[in-house]
């Protein structure tokens, strides 16, 4: 597992060379937005019962099948580990937004995820859509510049929005 800074120190390391000037800007970049990124952080973590349970709504809304009898979703139990699974994937989108890193979320979440769901019989494209509905509401809430200093922050949205690509991306 890696953050922002040592995942560029043991790239260099592996190569024996000093940080270059390069990497030192896009750290500094990382150390300039610290404080956004843990304003965002802490809006996701805050909002993540609503975050879940909007994209879970809308992604049933549009894929009602998955509630049907027979259906992924259908059942209590299954219901339930649904609602769990996309609460332990946000919850890994925030590690990786808080270490600036994806390593995390590919490492301890994402790895093997698209075998357990073949192995389940879980649909994984609905998982993904489900990823991409939480984005949605994440970068919503995460963006509402309603009572805070505002400042550019487009690329920490990217950047969000990239780790829930990849989550989206490693079971679709
Ligand atoms: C991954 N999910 C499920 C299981 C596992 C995971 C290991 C099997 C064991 C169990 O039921 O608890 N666990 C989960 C995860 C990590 C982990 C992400 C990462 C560290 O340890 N069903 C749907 C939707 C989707 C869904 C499309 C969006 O219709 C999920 C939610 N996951 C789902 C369901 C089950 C499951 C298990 C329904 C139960 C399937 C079953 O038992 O038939």
């Amino acid at each position: 597992m890696f953050d922002a800074y040592t995942k560029v120190v043991s790239q260099a390391d592996a190569r024996g060379d000093f940080l270059s000037s390069d990497q030192l800007d896009a750290l500094s970049r990382v150390t300039g937005d610290g404080l956004k990124r843990i304003d965002a952080v802490n809006r996701m973590t805050g909002s993540a019962s609503k975050i879940v349970s909007d994209a879970a709504r809308a992604l049933f809304a549009e894929q009602p099948q998955l509630i049907a009898p027979g259906g992924n979703a259908y059942t209590n139990r299954r219901m339930a580990a649904c609602l769990r699974d996309m609460e332990i994937i946000l919850r890994y989108v925030t590690y990786a937004t808080f270490t600036g890193d994806a390593s995390v979320l590919n490492d301890r979440c994402l790895n093997g995820l698209r075998e357990t769901y073949v192995a389940l019989g879980t649909p994984g494209a609905s998982v993904a859509a489900g990823v991409e509905k939480m984005k949605a509401a994440a970068i919503g809430i995460v963006s509402d510049t309603n009572g805070i200093t505002q400042g550019d922050c487009s690329s920490l949205y990217s950047e969000i929005g990239s780790y829930f690509d990849l989550a989206a991306a490693a079971v679709a």
